[in-house]
């Protein structure tokens, strides 16, 4: 198995993370994916990380996609899986997609700034909708935070919204409009004491 990645995307920490939860322990493959590395070319269409080539040569792309995998050839034996139990399942997938729209307008943001540099893109009108979707995002999973890791092993709720506590502070914890979210602070530390949090932490390399 071979995970292509990076070290600060947060599709890859969620892919990650996951696969380190289900017990699978692979050292990522470093690819830039803006370089276009051709070990990427040739398993991604779309040239993205994260991108996970199974033993077979399948390759598997899409961080939530992947998590589908698992849970579809890992299942837990208990029954509380990714999603949870069955009867949190909606829940965990409801607060997961809170997580994920902020984080997805957290990426579109720092590579738009690519596109429109010198110009900053954070203060165009698509910008600014993109920041209140983060701020948003992440004031209402402040909000549910207490429901978040209730099931004892971390769920898809837990993964996406310490990753995206993290990319928010890797990337923007220096902007004035970052809401304060105590609670998801203190998720992130708990999930962090965990190895497949701590392993998975986004740095810039150097
Ligand atoms: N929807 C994809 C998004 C993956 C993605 O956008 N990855 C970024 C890094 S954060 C990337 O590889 N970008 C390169 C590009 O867009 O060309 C997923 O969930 O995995």
């Amino acid at each position: 198995m071979q995970l292509l990645a990076n070290t600060t995307s947060p599709f890859v920490r969620i892919a990650r993370t996951a696969l380190l939860l289900k017990g699978i322990d692979v050292e990522p493959t470093p690819v830039d994916p803006w370089a276009d590395d051709p070990r990427l070319r040739a398993a991604n269409a779309a040239t993205r990380v994260p991108t996970l080539v199974l033993d077979d040569g399948t390759a598997l792309t899409e961080a939530l996609l992947i998590v589908q995998w698992l849970e579809a050839t890992r299942p837990a034996p208990g029954g509380a899986g990714l999603f949870g139990p069955a009867s949190d399942a909606a829940g965990v997938l409801s607060r997961s997609g809170i997580a994920m729209g902020a984080i997805e307008a957290a990426v579109i943001t720092i590579i738009t700034r690519k596109v429109t540099a010198p110009v900053l893109f954070d203060e165009t009108p698509v910008g600014l909708r993109r920041r209140r979707s983060m701020i948003e995002g992440m004031q209402r999973l402040e909000a549910q935070a207490d429901a978040i890791g209730r099931t004892g092993s971390p769920a898809l709720d837990a993964i996406t919204a310490v990753t995206l506590h993290d990319y928010q502070q890797l990337r923007f914890a220096d902007q004035p409009w970052l809401p304060a979210t105590p609670r998801l602070k203190a998720l992130a530390e708990a999930c962090n004491a965990l190895p497949a949090f701590d392993r998975t932490r986004p740095y810039i390399p150097a």
